[in-house]
């Protein structure tokens, strides 16, 4: 099962008390205070990792508490602080405090670090309370208690180039033909649930990591169909492939079916619509009058966007898709954009 989202309770460690003590030495019978601090409770502490690519451990485990840290003791020994619990995550994840909804933090890169949960401080022992007019107190501070909340761990998969569409489009069929992905297919809306990953090879030094997400449909963004919530996974994509059905079985017109989908990405976030698009025109093999395929490149390209005419099933084409993509991938690369 692919786990994506994921609620967990963090707390941090409870900072130790302070001591109350004195010194009762040989030849000082009432030496001064002498209780030491409590030690700092420890951290919460999330951290992105390559070797985890999903959040299917925490389907086990929700509750993590850091280490309490030590009281302070007699004779000014300050407690140990607690140790920092750290809990490794997928690179991609996202961190809100459920609470107040707020954005914690955002773990891309390898050994990101986000303190989730602080450990509570160490409470002071009665050394420091010492003054002229009490010179015996006998009172120390608590440790503080660490922070504790909810948070909501979202994996947004880090993927180069994102495949939207209808349902149908054909946009799993694609991924298994340029990947080694090998996603359910059917001729039935809604085949693809949730989404796949693929590695695409284009030579030794260069691959492109492509996203399959479930087909949008008219009121997704509204919730009809799988909703729009899956868009997520290929908002950070640098390129979308937009695939429509042009076969001569296709159940919408090629345009119409293109601005359905452009709609629903917009109610999403508007700066989807920013993201670079090729449109790709799947089902070749099954239009028998070719001629459409310039038409269609005519008014793509009118609006914009390059087009290209594949089939999956034959694989005609797919090369020079493989081709177009590296372009515009590299094309950002120069531009310093990445
Ligand atoms: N003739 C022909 N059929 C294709 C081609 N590509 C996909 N199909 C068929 O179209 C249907 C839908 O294909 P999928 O790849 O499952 O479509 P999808 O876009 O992933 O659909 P959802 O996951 O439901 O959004 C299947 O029956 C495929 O066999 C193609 O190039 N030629
Ligand atoms: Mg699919």
């Amino acid at each position: 099962m692919f786990i994506d989202r994921v609620k967990i309770h963090v707390k941090g460690g409870r900072g130790g008390d302070g001591a109350v003590a004195f010194l009762r030495e040989k030849y000082r019978p009432f030496g001064g205070p002498a209780g030491g601090d409590g030690g700092k409770g420890g951290d919460v502490v999330l951290v992105a990792t390559s070797r985890k690519h999903t959040l299917y451990d925490f389907k086990f485990r929700a509750h993590f508490r850091a280490q309490d840290g030590e009281h302070g003791k007699g004779k000014n020994q300050h407690g140990k602080d607690g140790q920092d619990l750290l809990i490794e995550v997928p690179m991609g994840t996202v961190v809100k405090d459920i609470e107040s909804g707020q954005v914690l933090c955002d773990l891309v890169e390898e050994g990101q670090r986000c303190v989730v949960a602080k450990g509570g401080k160490g409470g002071r022992g009665n050394a420091h309370f010492a003054t002229p007019t009490n010179q015996a107190p006998r009172y120390a501070e608590k440790g503080e208690k660490g922070e504790e909340r909810w948070l909501l761990l979202e994996l947004k998969l880090i993927a180069d180039v994102g495949l939207v569409g209808l349902p149908n489009a054909g946009k799993s069929t694609l991924i298994s033909k340029l990947t080694r992905a090998k996603p359910k297919i059917a001729d039935y809306p809604f085949t693809t649930l949730s989404p796949v990953l693929g590695v695409m090879e284009i030579d030794e030094e260069t691959h492109y990591v492509l996203a399959d997400i479930p087909g949008l449909i008219e009121g997704a963004s509204k919730g009809r169909g799988l909703g729009h919530e899956f868009l997520r996974h290929v908002e950070r994509t640098r390129l979308l492939l937009h695939l429509v059905d042009i076969s001569s079985m296709r159940s919408m017109d090629p345009l119409e079916a293109f601005e359905v989908v452009l709609k629903e990405m917009k109610e999403y976030s508007p700066a989807m619509l920013s993201k670079r698009q090729i449109v790709v025109g799947t089902k070749l093999d099954a239009l028998s009058d070719r001629s459409y395929v310039d038409k269609l490149k005519e008014e793509f390209e009118k609006r914009g966007y390059k087009f290209i005419a594949i089939s999956a099933l034959t694989d005609e084409n797919l090369d020079e898709l493989k081709y177009l993509v590296d372009q515009e991938m590299k094309k950002d690369e120069k531009a310093g954009k990445v």
